[in-house]
């Protein structure tokens, strides 16, 4: 990975190489961590955070789910954030707080280990590659179920859920394709390993109305952007025939931004590329995040 220079870590500005943390840390072991992915764009008005204020309030949401009290104010965290991509000098980078239980007491217990935070930023291009973005992925459904919501907390963005993930995206590599579609405890489709999923069928969009999904906020933004343009939006269970039998499908996440899917365990959704639905909204979310389209203002927080 490409080094840049400095990291937040308990209220310091800290310098890369030493931003460490003891091998007996608690959520090393165990998984007690909740973090955020948060992206900075490059505008004409210098570098903005992307709905910053949403994600701070996931990481906090996803805290109290798992009882672990980030000892400061999500207020403190938005200024931290800032003060970190300021300090990194980048035009447009990834941003990852993450909280996490740390060393103390070994033993699944993690109520002894104090909670240590940090802000890491990165420079982060398109998630499955520059040519996925633009001429769409390939998917397929994995053999893993997306965690259950009594087993883990889907809706917290917690470490230890992503084992799930890297197991059904390792899966997929192997088996050729880009990425994992994982469907529910009932066989309803969930999400994919680190996004959420949308498809179209005869003009409407449609996206999972699943219980064992991350809340995505830029699924959240592809829904007001879907409805202010006037396109008809549903939350529904979804099946994986409905995605074989899409006229369009694409994925939604910070670090993916929107990602066309062109194929689905090896049928050909729609043409076989981007359809025009998936190639307007990604247009018109480029144009959001970058500044330049009028009416979503309030979800960029400029850095300088
Ligand atoms: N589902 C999952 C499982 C998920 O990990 C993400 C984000 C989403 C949905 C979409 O959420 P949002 O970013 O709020 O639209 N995945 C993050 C981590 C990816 C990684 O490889 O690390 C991200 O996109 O930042």
């Amino acid at each position: 990975m490409q080094e840049l220079r400095l990291i937040w870590r308990n209220g310091k500005l800290v310098d890369w190489q030493e931003a460490t943390t003891h091998i007996l840390t608690h959520a090393l072991h165990y998984g007690t961590a909740v973090f955020e992915g948060i992206r900075c764009y490059k505008t004409k008005k210098g570098p903005a955070v992307f709905r910053l204020k949403e994600h701070v309030r996931r990481l906090f949401d996803s805290a109290h789910i798992i009882k672990m009290a980030i000892p400061y104010t999500p207020g403190e965290i938005e200024k931290a954030i800032v003060e970190t991509v300021k300090a990194n000098e980048v035009e447009e980078c990834y941003i990852r707080p993450v909280a996490f239980r740390g060393y103390g007491e070994m033993g699944v217990d993690p109520t002894r280990c104090e909670v240590d935070c940090a802000i890491a930023t990165w420079c982060w291009g398109a998630y499955m590659g520059d040519k996925g973005l633009k001429e769409g992925i390939r998917a397929k459904i994995s053999s893993y179920v997306r965690t259950y919501v009594n087993s883990g907390s889907p809706r917290a963005k917690t470490s230890a859920n992503y084992l799930n993930s890297a197991l059904a995206k390792m899966e997929a590599k192997e088996l050729g394709y880009d990425e994992a579609i994982l469907l529910d405890i009932h066989g309803f489709v969930a999400e994919g390993s680190g996004e959420n999923i949308f498809y179209v069928k005869d003009g409407i969009l449609y996206t999972p109305h699943s219980y064992s999904i991350l809340l995505g906020i830029t699924r959240d933004t592809v829904i007001k952007i879907a409805e202010k343009i006037g396109i008809l939006i549903r939350e529904t269970l979804c099946t994986r025939d409905d995605l074989y039998l899409a006229d369009e499908a694409f994925f939604t996440g910070t670090a993916a931004e929107i990602t066309p899917i062109v194929e689905v365990d090896g049928r050909r959704i729609g043409e076989g590329k981007p359809g025009p639905l998936t190639r307007k909204l990604q247009e018109i979310f480029f144009r959001v995040v970058r500044g330049e389209e009028p009416g979503y203002e309030n979800w960029l927080t400029y850095v300088s």
